[in-house]
């Protein structure tokens, strides 16, 4: 039966193959009439859902990364930012954290998210994996995997295969009964397997290509009437469509490898993933939208934002010294609020290229190169007069003038304006006339109340069984249960005759993450590596007493690394240690003695992170200084209001935080940036970790002499508000409308104008700045210019005090500004910065 289907599929494919190939206007005419075939298919152009072409606007949005009570709001939020797609990978070890025993309930509820998707109106991409990489702890492949005798991850290897098929069905078969195929009249229309396997496919040579084959025969064969995409996987065997994952698609992207494939963008990098220790950067919304715009105009017709909603790295799932914060950056970020103007002004962008929607689907795409820097590239459908130009100025320093059809359009530098209409100008990717923000953590006042911390402190142990002669391997002694491994081993001194004068010293080599030492039991330190060296060395001066000495080490983990080939035989932890400044020379202790082992700690083993394991240690009284290896607790009420919450970990070094029992995640504030500043300072607590009072905090802190007391809960707003808009910008695209083949406006007065809007329902409460002219620097901290027409804040207060949103006119009149003009060479820009409040009556 399952061969019957399969040979349908291959003909159906085979027949847009030999229809789009050979006469290409026909069959995309022919896609037009609506047919009851609910597959999924796809030719040279698009996508073809349900009879009809689409062009989607994707993001990633995951749902472990942040809570189901949080899904409903983010969900509504990307549908409102202009998505149409919703894109997640599936987790295989949130599913399977136990071989056999799958879970798809509470946090990871897959068909509740895939449901709230749909309720939305909007599509599912489902990344399933097996591997995911996804800065994810392991990839997403489940511990166990990696102690299954013989296996060898994604390969040609029978037990791999085996589990990964075992793991496919079970989620697809899910999906399947939950009829959330697009066939069956649900939400996903595109599937992925595997994961940017062009990286790794080189380490396994014809391994590597029996098994993609084999990936791609074991989805398809399921006829589940969507196409699979593989992204990153240039050679991606038919029928999976090879997709493009970069920032630049629009330039780096090869193109489909056959002719009926469409150009779809799966990852689109909205920001990159932070790491603890590296610089901060950014990517500019500027640049996003110019390379979306030239991969549409490039016969794009899908892209993924990737984040659209990073959120958080919850408990321990983040990868190897991945921070807990996940694509801050993003459109929505962390808390899932608005990032303005990322949001706003790929929102715009939608709206723009839903205005072409009708040429980019069924035109025919031309380019002219007028200059060195510029290009035309525009759709004509032929025989009507259905057109969409994109003129590109690729140009960084100045802005170039383009000659089209009879018209001059100024390009602003390095950006692509659209013109649905091939006349009319709506959206330019360097002008953003969306409103900003900027946010404020805003110190708790019903949270902070003077906390009465107690400590347990983890006794140390020093003469441990095992009888290793190297120090055993840090992920295999750990299995993903815990951060932390034990290391000890005794030292005869007797043995051990000193060199006159030389000092005599520990060194440890550890191929990571981080470690602590202590000599007979007197604590020697810590070192680590970072994500890009994880290897390191620890290195510091000991006394050797008569007889017997100890050395302690902890081997600690920031999570399991999540990609590149041979994953299952990653190794970390201390490997080789020695005694430096002896008459003998050098003493290799990973031969000469035998070392014993624990897993975790005793506060993990004992649950004393939740309520009723509190109990079963002996708390202090915190005295303003305590030893390393010490679990803090202490009570809080939420924090007032109902914006998201946080806890700031000033004072503190590295460790996990737990509020109510739920993992918060890791933090570490003393790897500190090449600028000197901690990676990341606030930890996302979300709400329905809260209850109103009496919450329960748990700290587990690695390094000695930290301060809790600095530590503070904080409430997350965006009532910092600001716009930022040059009297040369187009006017929003909002003002536009299609009808047919026209490109109308919906007011007969398109003007450019400047948006300010609070979220919820807070008013602009107070002007904090406004200047027309040349003012500087971004939304929380502008400054004057040379030039100010005096009356802008005024003008601003009578435009915006009080209200939700404002309007308001960007132009010299507004300004007062047609006559007494003090600085008339100068392009005025309106900076403004308002803040919004609740009003105090309500
Ligand atoms: C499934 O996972 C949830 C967390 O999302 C957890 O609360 C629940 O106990 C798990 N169920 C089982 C049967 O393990
Ligand atoms: C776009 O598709 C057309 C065929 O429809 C092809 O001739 C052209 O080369 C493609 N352009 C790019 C940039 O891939
Ligand atoms: C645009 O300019 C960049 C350098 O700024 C260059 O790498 C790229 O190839 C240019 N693209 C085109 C299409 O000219
Ligand atoms: C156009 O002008 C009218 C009245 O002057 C005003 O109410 C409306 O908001 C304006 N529309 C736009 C898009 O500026
Ligand atoms: C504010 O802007 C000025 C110049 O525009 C800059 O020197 C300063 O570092 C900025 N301050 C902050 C906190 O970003
Ligand atoms: C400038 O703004 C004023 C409102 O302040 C409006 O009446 C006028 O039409 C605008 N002028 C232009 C040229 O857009
Ligand atoms: C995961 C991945 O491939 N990331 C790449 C993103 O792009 C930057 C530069 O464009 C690369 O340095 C990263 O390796």
């Amino acid at each position: 039966m399952r061969k019957h289907s399969l040979d349908r599929w291959l003909l159906a494919a085979f027949l847009v193959v030999l229809l789009s190939s050979s006469c290409p206007f026909a069959s995309k005419k022919e896609v037009k009439k609506k047919t009851n075939n609910k597959e999924v298919t796809y030719d040279g152009t698009s996508l073809i859902i349900d009879g009809k072409r689409e062009l989607l606007y994707s993001g990633s949005i995951h749902y472990p990364r942040s809570t189901p009570e949080m899904w409903p709001s983010i969900i509504e939020r990307a549908k409102q930012g202009g998505l149409n797609t919703i894109q997640t990978y599936v987790f295989w070890n949130v599913h399977e954290l136990e071989q056999g025993k799958f879970n798809f309930s509470g946090r990871t509820d897959l068909v509740k998210f895939i449901k709230l998707i749909e309720k939305n109106g909007m599509y599912v991409t489902l990344r399933l994996g097996p591997f995911i990489q996804g800065e994810w702890t392991h990839g997403g492949l489940p511990y166990w995997l990696r102690e299954v005798p013989g296996i060898f991850f994604r390969t040609d290897n029978k037990e791999f295969k085996d589990h990964t098929e075992r793991y496919v069905r079970t989620v697809l078969d899910k999906m399947k009964e939950e009829k959330l195929f697009a066939s069956q009249g649900g939400p996903i229309i595109l599937g992925q397997i595997e994961n940017e396997y062009s990286a790794v496919q080189r380490a396994y040579k014809q391994d590597g290509i029996n098994y993609i084959k084999w990936a791609s025969k074991l989805v398809d064969s399921m006829n589940l009437g969507i196409p699979w995409v593989m992204c990153k996987h240039n050679d991606a065997p038919d029928p999976m469509i090879n997709a493009c994952n970069g920032r630049h698609c629009g330039d780096t992207f090869p193109g489909p490898n056959k002719e009926n494939k469409p150009s779809l963008w799966t990852e689109n990098w909205t920001t990159q993933f932070r790491v603890f220790g590296d610089s901060p950067v950014k990517r500019s919304v500027e640049d996003i939208a110019f390379s979306v715009a030239r991969f549409f105009s490039k016969n794009g017709t899908h892209v993924n934002y990737y984040m659209y909603h990073g959120g958080t790295n919850f408990g321990r799932n983040g990868a190897h010294y991945v921070t807990t914060r996940y694509y801050d950056d993003a459109p929505l970020d962390e808390y899932g609020l608005e990032r303005e103007p990322k949001y706003g002004h790929l929102k715009h962008l939608h709206n723009a290229l839903n205005l072409c929607k009708k040429p980019l689907l069924w035109g025919q795409p031309r380019t002219e190169k007028p200059g060195k820097d510029t290009e035309i590239r525009y759709y004509e459908e032929p025989g009507t007069k259905s057109c969409a130009a994109f003129l590109a100025n690729n140009n960084t320093e100045a802005a170039e003038t383009i000659k089209f059809r009879g018209k001059e359009y100024v390009i602003a530098p390095r950006s692509i304006s659209i013109l649905p209409d091939c006349k009319t100008v709506v959206y330019n990717t360097a002008q953003i006339v969306s409103h900003h923000t900027s946010r404020n953590f805003m110190k708790s006042k019903k949270a902070n109340k003077k906390f009465d911390f107690k400590v347990f402190t983890e006794p140390l142990p020093n003469k441990l069984k095992g009888d290793s002669y190297i120090p055993v391997e840090l992920y295999g002694l750990t299995k993903d249960k815990t951060d932390y491994g034990w290391y000890t081993t005794r030292i005869n001194k007797n043995q051990l005759p000193k060199k006159k004068g030389a000092k005599t010293t520990v060194r440890i080599a550890s191929l990571g993450h981080a470690l602590h030492a202590w000599f007979n039991g007197e604590y020697l330190g810590n070192g680590h590596g970072s994500h890009d060296e994880k290897s390191f060395v620890f290195q510091e001066p000991v006394t050797l007493k008569e007889g017997e000495n100890h050395l302690v080490m902890l081997g600690v983990l920031t999570g399991f690394p999540d990609s590149g080939a041979y994953l299952e035989h990653r190794y970390t932890g201390p490997r080789s240690v020695s005694i430096l400044g002896l008459s003998s020379g050098v003493l290799d202790l990973t031969e000469s003695s035998k070392w014993g082992n624990k897993v975790g700690m005793e506060g993990e083993r004992l649950g004393i992170h939740t309520e009723e394991g509190l109990k079963k240690v002996k708390w202090q009284k915190f005295t303003g200084k305590a030893p390393g290896l010490t679990w803090y607790q202490t009570y809080f009420d939420a924090p007032e209001s109902e914006s998201a919450a946080a806890v700031r970990m000033s004072g503190m070094g590295k460790g996990l935080i737990w509020v109510n029992g739920e993992g918060v995640g890791r933090y570490w504030m003393s790897f500190l940036n090449p600028l000197g500043q901690s990676t990341q300072i606030e930890y996302h607590i979300p709400r329905s970790f809260l209850k109103p009072k009496k919450n329960l905090l748990v700290i587990f802190e690695e390094e000695p002499n930290v301060k809790p007391e600095i530590i503070d809960f904080v409430i997350v707003n965006r009532d910092t508000v600001c716009s930022y808009v040059g009297e040369d910008y187009t006017p929003s695209v909002r003002h536009w409308t299609r009808k047919q083949d026209q490109v109308q406006a919906i007011t007969d007065n398109v003007s450019l104008t400047a948006t300010l809007k609070c979220s919820g329902n807070k008013k602009i409460s107070e002007v904090e700045f406004a200047s027309f002219g040349n003012p500087i620097g971004t939304c929380g901290n502008f400054t004057l210019g040379t030039c100010n027409a005096p009356v802008s804040k005024q003008v601003i207060e009578k435009h915006c005090l009080g209200k939700g949103e404002c309007v308001i006119p960007v132009n010299k009149s507004t300004f007062q500004q047609d006559k007494k003009d003090s600085c008339k060479n100068v392009v005025k820009t309106l900076a403004v910065q308002v803040k919004c409040a609740r009003d105090k009556k309500n």
